[in-house]
């Protein structure tokens, strides 16, 4: 099988620099050529062009950088859909969340209708009248299902990219008010680090799958990884307490990866800057792997 490596040096949806070298320190960290050594042929055609946030004006406080977030997601979603027509898996490298727009849109266009897991410790449900930041890496999902402006929500021409009923999310543990109450009225799918505890990982992930996975659809996984415990990952932009342990997170992946269903991927929120030794980079390639179909025997 063949992956199309996608950098997009993204931080125009998120408050602190640093998640735009997210696809260099990943890079870096030996990608491709682990890639190839589990047996793929590894095509990275380099990064999109995002421009620099000191460059362009913020513009609306509640939804910042809205206009270079949309033009750089059209233009991702355009990749993502021919790399899927090349017969080609994308594996995007963010940069700050905000880039699943682009991708899952390129995704959607392709493969329809398609399961999303989303592994977060938050839930980037929130809309431009919920967000208490304005950052846009933290409305994706709803817009993704059709919520919130209609700028993000029309990205690639046609809305909604995905069904509330496709949609999962695993790892949640700091949600606003305004996305709780988005996320009951839309009846979303949210396994939070409490049922984790509770029921453990693999009862979890394996609801998760059916539930994305349900008729044999194809499923895209969007890893951000703060999902996982700062103390596993310390280089992400909004590290919260209590996440995914590291072999937690290697079978969610590997849970992931049993379905045979997964048909894109992005890794994102990697912040290089807060990185200690590139470790954040480091654990992002090995999980890619696990969910690529790397076991350990
Ligand atoms: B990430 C936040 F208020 N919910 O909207 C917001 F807590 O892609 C954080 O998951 C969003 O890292 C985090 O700004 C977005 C905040
Ligand atoms: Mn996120
Ligand atoms: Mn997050
Ligand atoms: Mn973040």
């Amino acid at each position: 099988m063949r992956i199309r490596v996608i950098g997009v040096p993204m931080d125009l949806g998120a408050d602190r620099r640093g998640v735009d070298i997210g696809p260099s320190a990943i890079r870096y960290a030996g990608l491709s050529e682990h890639l190839r050594r589990l047996g793929y042929t590894v095509n990275d055609i380099g990064n999109v062009h995002v421009p620099q946030p000191e460059s362009r004006p913020v513009g609306n406080t509640q939804l910042k950088y809205l206009e270079p977030i949309v033009q750089v997601s059209e233009e991702l979603a355009q990749l993502v859909t021919e790399a899927l027509q090349a017969n080609e898996f994308p594996l995007i490298l963010g940069g700050d969340h905000s880039i699943a727009l682009g991708s899952i849109s390129g995704v959607a266009r392709v493969h329809q209708p398609l399961g999303v897991i989303w592994v977060d410790a938050h839930t980037d449900f929130n809309t431009g009248e919920t967000t208490p930041s304005g950052n846009i890496h933290g409305m994706i999902l709803a817009a993704l299902a059709g919520l919130g402006d209609g700028r993000l929500v029309e990205v690639g021409g046609w809305s909604p990219k995905l069904n509330t009923s496709d949609i999962v999310i695993v790892g949640a543990r700091d949600i606003d008010p305004g996305e709780q109450n988005l996320l009951r009225n839309n009846h979303i799918h949210v396994f939070t680090m409490s049922d984790i505890d509770e029921r453990g990982i693999s009862e979890i992930m394996h609801q998760a799958v059916a539930i994305a996975g349900r008729d044999n659809h194809p499923v895209h996984l969007s890893l951000d990884l703060d999902a996982l415990d700062p103390r596993e990952a310390p280089g992400v932009g909004t590290a919260v307490r209590g996440g995914l342990s590291y072999r937690e997170a290697h079978l969610v992946m590997e849970m992931v990866a049993s379905t045979h269903q997964l048909v894109s991927m992005d890794v994102v929120e990697v912040n290089a800057i807060l990185d200690r030794e590139n470790a954040t980079a480091r654990l992002a390639v090995e999980l890619v792997l696990s969910a690529l179909g790397k076991k350990i025997l």
